[in-house]
């Protein structure tokens, strides 16, 4: 059986869950407490960064693009990259979109300071001058959600592609946190209840971190 190791307010580490689970994939699911930088862990990934799975040969994958990318060739159905080349470099533009732009204006300010400054340092106190500046940044990537619906199905085009499965791993934190700010963005939660209600992300919405409980409206499919 492959290991997933990962940490449930992760959105690299959801990323790869889901994929797995839309290509009903098992796997043993360890949570990773990354901070503490276990050696054992940093040896298969010396970056020290979850979400790391390993393979049943032992393989060690990390990167959360490259693990997702990786399991959508190796397990064709369904896919979740289109195979026109313009429609791919679309995926990817959003997939970067999210792990990169979404993550560092607002999952970063949010459940970086909310969550994990207060497991990685224990006492220390969230800043409260980047949450001001996460619930401020959040509007904007919930309007493009919003624009994008307008013109299309799902985020990427016609189909459900890693482009959602990137995004929704990023906001699912945020929701988790009670941070999204839906009731003044119709586009985008019309979307996140599409994909909430996927069998793929049932496992996502039973999260529950010891000492941190999500707000009612987490796991409820008509939020
Ligand atoms: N590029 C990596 C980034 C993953 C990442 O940033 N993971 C965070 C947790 S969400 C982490 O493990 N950070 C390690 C640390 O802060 O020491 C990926 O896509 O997998």
């Amino acid at each position: 059986m492959r290991t997933l190791y990962h940490h449930p307010l992760c959105p690299f580490s959801r990323k790869v869950r889901i994929v797995l689970a839309e290509k009903k994939l098992e796997a043993d699911v360890q949570v990773e407490k990354f901070w503490e930088r276990r050696p054992e862990f940093v040896a298969l990934n010396p970056s020290g960064d979850v979400p790391v799975l390993v393979e049943e040969g032992g393989t060690a994958l990390s990167d959360a693009t490259a693990i997702c990318e990786y399991l959508d060739e190796v397990h064709r159905e369904p896919p979740l990259l289109p195979t026109e080349p313009v429609a791919r470099a679309e995926v990817r533009r959003l997939v970067g979109w999210f792990g990169a732009k979404f993550h560092t204006e607002v999952t970063v300010n949010l459940v970086g300071e909310k969550v994990f400054r207060r497991l990685s340092q224990s006492h220390a106190e969230p800043d409260s001058r980047k949450i001001r500046t996460g619930y401020s940044n959040i509007h904007a990537h919930l309007d493009y959600i919003g624009w994008l619906m307008e013109r299309r199905a799902w985020l990427a085009g016609g189909n459900y592609t890693l482009a959602d499965v990137a995004a929704a791993a990023q906001i699912s934190c945020v929701d988790y946190v009670g941070d999204v700010p839906w009731d003044s963005h119709a586009g985008a939660k019309d979307w996140y209840a599409r994909v909430k209600s996927r069998p793929s992300f049932r496992a996502i919405l039973s999260d529950h971190l010891p000492g941190v409980p999500p707000p009612k409206h987490y796991a409820d499919l008509d939020f």
